[in-house]
């Protein structure tokens, strides 16, 4: 048996080395126009595709951080098909104005995987990973109608920090989550942007305290950098959020330090949007070079955290939705 252990080991080192040593001709070229770098979940998506699409593992990443500016990105896709790459990786910033450089890649012969957020205007990619942001905003709504009711609040008056405008993640999360406050006569106070960034959400919440002093009762960020700023301003304004405080602090992403807020007590529920998509993208790319059929939409799975007493039963689109409870052990085992 040991012997045997042995080949099958010596095999695989023999099958390593190789690749390891590989020269740039060999590898796989790949390249990856990234939104930029606003919030915990971005670093965690940069970091998953650096991860999966390393030298060692036989690609040659050509990365753009593209600081949140449009034409930035359809300039990076553009430099990619200059450089030829094998493959190439977009997450949208915003969802529109899409077909004219799909096209470009479409024409060089370069098969574009879309990730995280949507194209909504063009159908020229070979497949797109990502999460539905209407079902993450449904959920919240659900889940706030559930609370309330559990709690007896029967007055909700909602102020919203939204993400970056145009994004697929901000249109998604608006519909899902106003959906609901319409369904059940809510009152939306205001929305306007944090632009996904702590800054954004602090600024936001600053005029909100002076604007709406003592008429809210429900804040909801729609990322957890977003929530870390709006915290800071509701402290400095004296207003207290939280289980059993002043306002119900819904947030989305769930990234590390989104969860330790929720177990602190400080974010009321948390809905998630999981950023690992790149071994999922990779998989895209197997199958491409394989010339096997890929499928087009690929959703990621993703979970709804509180704590024990913020748990309640809630439904989306009829199906029952499980939370989980937010524990050391599942802040440990997040990205
Ligand atoms: O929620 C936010 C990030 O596109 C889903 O972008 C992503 C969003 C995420 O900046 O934190």
């Amino acid at each position: 048996m040991k012997k045997v252990l042995g080949a099958i080991m010596l095999t695989a080192m023999a099958v390593a080395i190789p690749a390891a040593a590989a020269h740039a001709e060999d590898l796989i070229s790949v390249g990856f126009a990234q939104v930029g770098h606003e919030s915990d979940w971005r670093t965690a998506s940069t970091k998953s595709c650096q991860d999966v699409f390393s030298e060692e593992n036989g690609y040659d990443l050509s990365f753009v951080d593209c600081d949140n500016d449009e034409a930035a990105q359809k300039e990076a896709v553009r430099s990619f098909i200059e450089q030829d790459v094998d493959y190439i990786i977009i997450d949208p910033i915003i969802a529109t104005g899409w077909d004219t450089v799909l096209t470009e890649c479409d024409e060089a012969g370069i098969p574009v995987i879309v990730i995280d957020r949507t194209i909504d205007d063009s159908d020229k990619y070979a497949a797109w990973v990502g999460s539905n942001f209407k079902t993450e905003g449904l959920a919240a709504g659900e889940w706030l109608k559930a609370y309330a009711d559990k709690m007896g609040i029967e007055e909700l008056n909602v102020l919203t920090i939204s993400g970056s405008t145009g994004s697929s993640a901000q249109i998604g999360r608006s519909d899902g989550f106003n959906e609901v406050a319409e369904k059940y006569g809510w009152n939306l106070i205001d929305e306007q942007t944090g632009d996904f960034t702590e800054a954004g959400g602090q600024e936001v919440m600053e005029n909100y305290c002076k604007s709406y002093e003592g008429q809210f009762n429900v804040v909801v960020c729609q990322n957890d950098n977003e929530a870390f700023g709006a915290m800071t301003a509701m402290d400095n304004a004296g207003v207290t959020y939280g289980p059993g405080n002043d306002v119900i602090l819904i947030s989305y992403d769930a990234c590390t330090a989104g969860l330790e807020d929720v177990k602190a007590g400080k974010i009321t529920a948390d809905f998630e949007c999981n950023p690992l998509a790149a071994p999922f993208v990779e998989e895209v790319i197997n199958k491409l070079a394989a010339g096997e059929e890929v499928e087009k939409e690929v959703y990621m799975v993703e979970h709804w955290y509180a704590l024990e007493d913020q748990i309640v039963e809630f439904e989306v689109d009829g199906a029952a939705q499980e939370m989980t409870v937010v524990t050391d052990e599942v802040i440990e085992a997040q990205y």
